[in-house]
Order: C-alpha cells, then structure tokens, then sequence
C-alpha cells in the first residue's frame, strides 16, 4: 500500500486505539455544585460547603468497572474554579473545606482506588475559571492553569485522558502550545480531548449520541454545547469521538433527578459504542461522596442488560473471496439477531461504506463507517451459518466478523428524549 496515499498522521497512535477499544468511560461531576443544587456555579460559593459525609472512590470505580468501564474522568476543577486536590495555586479548594479537615485530596484517593481496581484514570481541568481574577488576565491565567495541569499531570500517577471543556471559552484563546509541550512531557499517552493538542474530539451533542458516518479524521470539531463555535484546524487529523452524556438530566448529583430508563441507556450504547464511537457515562456523586442508590441500581441493569445482549459472541472465521467479499464462516446452529464488525484501524480507518448479506443474498444490514467496532441489530434471532460482507474504501480490511443472540434482553428505546435533551444548566 503506498504510504503517500496514507500519511502516518491519520492514523492512530497504539494509545488512541487503546483507547479506542476501551470504549466505555464512567465521568465523575463532583464539586462545590454538588452540595448547592447547581449545575454551574459562578465560582462565588463558599468552599465550606463542600463536606461529603462518607465518600467512597472504590464504590465509585467499583461501579464503573461492574459497568465494564475500562476508564474514569473526574472534574478536578469545573467551571467554578473549585479543586478537588489541595492545588498550590489557590486557595479555592479541598484544602479550605471541612472534608477530612482540609487535609483531604479527592483526586489522590481516586487515583488510588484506580490503581487497586486497574481501572484507567483521566482528569477534567476546565479551562474556563469563574472563580479566579487572574481568568481576566490571559497571560496571568495561563500562568495559573499551567501550574494546575503540572500538578495534575505529575503527582497521579498515569493519565489516560484530559478533558479540556470548551463551555465558556468561545472566543477565548489559551496557550495550548506550552500546554501541548507539558502533555507530550509529562503524559505523553493521555488523550486529550477536543481542545489544542486534542487526540479526541467531542461528538458534538450532551446525549451520547454518535451517528453513521462516524469519522475519525476530521479538520474540525463543535467547541461546546451552548454557542455555535467550532474548532478549526488547517490539516486533517486523526480525532476519534467520545459520546458524553449523564445518567441523569444533570451532570452534578441534584436532589429529585432519577437516572434514564434502561431502554434510553441501551440505545444511548448502541448510538455510540455500537457506531465506533466511544462512550463517557457520567455517574454524578451524591453529597454523601457516594453512588445514589438509584443510580448504581440503573447502572447493575445496564451491566447486566449489556452483558445479556453482548456477553457471549460468537467469532466468525473469515476468509476473502475472489470477488472481493468476505466471507465470514459460523458454527453450525448459530443463533443470531446482531453482528458486529471491527475494522482493522492501524493504518487508518478506511472502511467508507459496508453490507451485510446471508450466502443467500438477502441483506441483513448496511451503513458507512464500521472503525473500531459496528454493531447491527437484525429483528429476531435466526439460525446463520455464513454472512457475505461487502466493505467499501480505499483498502478497507476487517478485522473480526462477530454475532450476538441478545433473545430475551432488554430491548433499546430511545423514545422522544434526543428533542429535549440539549438545554443549557442554569448558570449559579
Ligand atoms: C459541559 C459543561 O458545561 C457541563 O457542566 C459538563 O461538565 C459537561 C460534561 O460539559 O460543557
């Protein structure tokens, strides 16, 4: 193949396609909004407040990996200004709180549960500041967020992934370049996500949607959910995308909120994992430091309804066939109602366009891209003992044919949420 055609930038990196296969992500939203009922804050709340009276980051990670998570993202500082870690750089934060008498340091014990349950950490440093008077000052703040995203990056351990938030940032330009050169120091194998430096890029939606064609090199990317800036950068690069959305309306833990209905849960993973998107599940913390009771009931279902649908594929053998179509062998009396296919992404993703027939020519399922894994729901299971695949592009391989009998699982529903789901929170 010739490498002209196929410049190395637009491949993957080994740690973008990790992270790719990982797939699924479990976001923390903790913060001084916890304990006020706030979705932002204006960066004016007393740190007293923040008091969580039993926290528990194993049961947090706990959940994330019975989830099948293979990462966490917590918001270190969100748009308030408040740090989760005893920062240098302020005084706005854990240190000047009651938790644990101020000698508490939320980002170490989460680091800390991680390492005893291998689970990868990430960190969400908001680049938007309500809180400090040097936000005013670019040069001054880039001063600040440097030193924060030093600490960050030097005293946890290994990160796996940076989320750089673009709410609040229209217009405003940080330096990513110093920022870009402290990532590729002292992380080189984090993601970044969407902003500057990015190796991800937001799917450009708060519901956890992905749609058909999901493609992983782009030139731009939405900035944030609320202004129709976006990001636009002079040469393609190689940007996969990560769906976020929270299991319940809000991103913090409120009072009276109750997680998505599982139907909701399960389309919401097939629009985004099963379209090779990956998928960052917010899991928000309640004043006790603890997973609400809810919530960690909806996410066991999900595991569960997810491991009933997924949890014991069958593996097609794959041969080519002189007329360019796969050929994908299953054993005998296979039962089936979904098939997935994975793309072989090393050098790119290639796959532009894909269908799935029996040997008997019917068409079981089509789409466009297929990347790092595609899932297809056919209707009701049925006995197959070979798939035909005809995968368009420009040198596309597939890299596993695989099928699923999810009979008796729960079944995904979307319902009418997507039209209600994009409003803004209410600013503190
Ligand atoms: C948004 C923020 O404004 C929300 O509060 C939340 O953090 C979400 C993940 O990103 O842009």
């Amino acid at each position: 193949m010739s490498t002209a055609a196929h410049p190395p930038l637009l491949a993957p990196t080994p740690s973008q396609l990790a992270w790719q296969r990982d797939g699924l992500g479990v976001f923390f939203h903790v913060g001084v909004n916890t304990f006020a009922g706030l979705e932002w804050s204006d960066g004016t709340l007393s740190p007293e407040i923040f008091d969580p009276s039993d926290l528990d980051t194993d049961e947090w990670v706990r959940t994330a990996a019975r989830l099948g998570a293979r990462y966490v993202v917590l918001t270190a500082k969100h748009h308030d200004g408040f740090c989760l870690w005893p920062t240098a750089t302020t005084d706005y934060s854990v240190a000047s709180s009651p938790w644990r008498q101020g000698r508490g340091d939320l980002v170490r014990e989460l680091a800390d549960s991680c390492a005893r349950h291998d689970m990868k950490l990430g960190l969400y440093l908001s680049p938007w500041d309500r809180h400090d008077p040097r936000y005013e000052d670019p040069a001054a703040y880039d001063e600040l967020y440097l030193a924060q995203l030093r600490e960050l990056c030097t005293d946890y351990g290994e990160l796996h992934e940076l989320w750089f938030d673009g709410a609040g940032s229209a217009g405003r330009e940080y330096d990513w370049e110093r920022i870009g050169a402290l990532i590729a120091e002292l992380q080189p194998g984090a993601m970044v996500f969407n902003m500057g430096p990015a190796t991800i890029r937001w799917v450009g939606n708060e519901d956890g949607l992905a749609a058909d064609p999901v493609e992983y090199v782009t030139t731009s990317a939405d900035l944030n959910n609320y202004d129709e800036d976006t990001i636009e950068r002079d040469a393609p690069r190689y940007l996969p995308p990560e769906c976020d959305v929270s299991l319940r309306k809000g991103w913090f833990w409120q009072e009276g909120e109750d997680p998505k209905s599982l139907p909701h849960l399960l389309a919401i993973h097939d629009r985004s994992i099963g379209l090779g998107a990956n998928l960052l599940l917010n899991i928000p913390p309640d004043r006790r430091g603890r997973i609400d009771p809810a919530d960690a009931a909806s996410v066991r279902e999900l595991g569960t309804a997810l491991r009933a649908r997924f949890g014991a594929p069958v593996v097609g053998e794959m041969v080519a066939a002189a007329d360019g179509t796969v050929r994908v062998r299953l054993p005998e009396g296979t039962r089936a109602d979904h098939v997935e296919l994975r793309e072989r992404l090393e050098e790119g993703q290639r796959v532009r366009g894909h269908r799935v027939r029996t040997a008997d020519g019917e068409m079981l399922a089509e789409g466009l891209t297929v990347g790092v894994r595609r899932i297809h729901q056919l209707g009701e299971a049925r006995t197959l003992s070979e798939l035909v695949i005809e995968i368009d592009g420009d040198e596309p391989v597939l890299e596993q044919v695989l099928v699923h009998d999810a009979t008796g699982a729960p079944v995904p529903d979307l319902g009418d949420f997507y039209a209600a789901s994009t409003e803004r929170p209410d600013a503190g």
